[in-house]
């Protein structure tokens, strides 16, 4: 029954808590979503799998972890009283201001009290013949539910590559993405870090201050770009407070999501010193407005690209003293924002530190972890401590650590075996009423903005459904296969596939299948597209009814014409 949870036990006398939807996470999705769920009136059960709330901002406590996105966007729009009274203290916040902000909207919105903390979901199984999910959580506890939702995250399973010799090293090692909660003291150490992506970059300035020595063990190099934080005042906190409105529709209508102005201007509207000057603009700026404040094609002309690439490279020509230094920091065969550019807080300033070094490792490899340290080739590079800042598993890595059965038992694995297949990155066919929140295949871009767009689609399905007396919805596989392609064609327009070994397609990980992991096509866009599949009564999905004795009986198969929402089952 709606809003109640129901305890049971089933015919082999096993307790099965009845609730009507069960959502998988407790970071920025899966505690809107409960929300939304909730004030719809239906009874919802959260799992996490960390002992606290807050997801990515929950293990993601490395030193100089923060946003990328301006705070004044790195928020929820859904309560203007929400808005009213937090107050953001740095222009990009830190892990823990983020992590004290959800905890605060938890704490508001008493979202706690159905969050079962410490508990893995190991499998979730569909039942065609009740149209229910059967979820089980680590010890064995069972739940059935009418609405399974994922918010699972994009960048929550960190990749360690599996260097050999680990288990002989004598030091401490950690990786950032499941950093300690207590403090790693650096002071007097030597450390190594690997990786010099987003992560990589916000560490590094930050442990150069107490390590007696870093090393930077870097593949590739990126575009970074200077942040430029500052510390809000109360008259800014005022001005961000009275513009909420004229924010959300800019970030609603942003490709990536931001509170961002387009730039009006392409590279042939100006002279090359205009460019130049309009470039260091941006750059003065700092974060993203680099990239799309300045030039509109910046991400889809190689001409108008390699200007501001090189614009970069000589900014960290200027910066790092060390002239060979500076030369391996600089990118020179990708485009920029190929790769997702990290911001930097006086990243390349730390090479200019004596305690830091640089060892390029894109001509020869890592050969091991030694009981000292790390070998390559000839050289060994002692550490007491070793930081893996190698990424994620993006986009799927964290699905295939459930069993996800659909209809016929279908495991999820199986039917991603090739890459992800869904349509709106929402829905997936063959597995009806599961939702997923950031999932494969949704937009690339600022989270809670996607998120928030998803979350209430999500939550209009499930009224759509209840409100017509239907039991499931699954998209039709020709609008998964029509997604797949949009994807495809989408990205294809941009550079973003010249990127070297980028998350976003699959291509850091070994082994993984290569493909658009997540819709270029932009938030507004994305968010309209969503819209009109609603609208169009939910024309490319299958909206289904079980019948009382258990059999399904089709309310509507979909189409691809406008049609308006059925409104009863025969
Ligand atoms: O991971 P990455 P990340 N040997 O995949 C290297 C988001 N984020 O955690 O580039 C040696 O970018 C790898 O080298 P290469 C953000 O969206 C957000 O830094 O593959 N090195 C690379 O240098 C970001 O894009 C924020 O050649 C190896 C590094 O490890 C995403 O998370 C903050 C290696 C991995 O870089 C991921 O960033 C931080 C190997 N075998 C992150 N394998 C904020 O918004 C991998 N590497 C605050």
């Amino acid at each position: 029954m709606p809003g109640q949870t129901n305890d049971q036990q089933d015919h082999n006398g096993e307790s099965l808590t009845e609730v009507d939807a069960v959502v998988i996470g407790a970071g920025i999705g899966g505690l809107r979503m409960l929300h939304q769920l909730r004030e719809q009136g239906l009874t919802v059960q959260v799992f996490e799998a960390a002992p606290d709330l807050g997801g990515t901002w929950f293990w993601n406590r490395y030193p100089g972890a923060r946003t990328d996105s301006e705070s004044w966007t790195y928020a929820y729009s859904f309560s203007k009283e929400l808005q009213d009274e937090w107050d953001w203290s740095e222009r990009f916040p830190t892990q823990d201001e983020v992590y004290r902000y959800l905890s605060h909207v938890a704490d508001r919105f008493d979202l706690r009290r159905d969050i079962a903390f410490d508990t893995r979901v190991e499998s979730a199984v569909y039942d065609e013949d009740s149209a229910r999910w059967l979820v089980t959580v680590a010890g064995g506890r069972r739940y059935r539910c009418a609405y399974l939702v994922t918010a699972l995250g994009l960048l929550s399973l960190p990749y360690k590559p599996d260097f050999k010799g680990l288990e002989d090293f004598e030091g401490q090692w950690h990786v950032t993405g499941r950093w300690p909660q207590e403090e790693v003291d650096f002071t007097g150490k030597r450390v190594a870090i690997i990786g010099t992506g987003a992560t990589a970059v916000q560490a590094v300035p930050l442990i150069a201050q107490t390590a007696a020595q870093l090393t930077v063990f870097q593949r590739t190099p990126n575009y970074v770009l200077p942040a430029r934080n500052y510390t809000l005042t109360d008259f800014e906190r005022e001005g961000i407070r009275s513009s909420y409105d004229e924010i959300w529709r800019k970030a609603r209508k942003h490709p990536f999501g931001y509170a961002f102005d387009r730039a009006g201007v392409t590279k042939s509207d100006v002279t090359p010193e205009e460019h130049q000057r309009i470039l260091e603009r941006g750059w003065e700026t700092g974060g993203f407005r680099f990239v799309f404040e300045t030039f509109d094609d910046m991400t889809l002309d190689e001409e108008a690209n390699e200007i501001a690439s090189e614009f970069v490279r000589n900014k960290i020509r200027a910066i790092v003293k060390d002239p060979e230094t500076a030369e391996l920091l600089c990118p020179k065969d990708y485009p920029i924002v190929s790769k997702r550019p990290p911001l930097g807080h006086f990243y390349y300033e730390a090479f200019n530190r004596d305690n830091v070094r640089l060892v390029d490792i894109s001509q020869t490899p890592i050969d091991e972890i030694t009981a000292n340290g790390i070998r390559v080739g000839e050289d060994e590079y002692t550490a007491d401590i070793i930081i893996f800042a190698t990424g994620f598993d993006a986009g799927t890595g964290s699905y295939n650590y459930i069993d996800i059965r659909g209809r016929g038992g279908e495991t999820l694995e199986k039917k991603w075996a090739d890459g992800p297949r869904t349509h709106l990155g929402i829905t997936i066919d063959g597995f009806p009423n599961m939702f997923m929140v950031s999932g494969p295949q949704s937009p690339f871009g600022n989270i809670p903005v996607v998120v928030e767009g998803t979350v209430e689609w999500i939550g209009n399905a499930v009224t759509h459904l209840r409100e017509n007396g239907l039991d499931t919805i699954e998209p039709t596989s020709e609008a998964v296969a029509s997604w797949w392609q949009l994807l495809q064609d989408y990205i294809n327009a941009t550079l973003l596939p010249k990127g070297r070994h980028s998350w976003f397609l699959g291509a850091n990980i070994p082994g993984k299948p290569r493909g658009v992991l997540f819709f270029f096509g932009g938030v507004g866009t994305y968010r309209k597209t969503c819209q009109a599949a609603a609208d169009s009564g939910y024309a490319d999905f299958t909206l289904d009814s079980v019948a009382p004795h258990g059999q399904a009986s089709t309310a509507h198969v979909g189409r691809t014409t406008s049609r308006p929402a059925p409104q009863s089952v025969s």
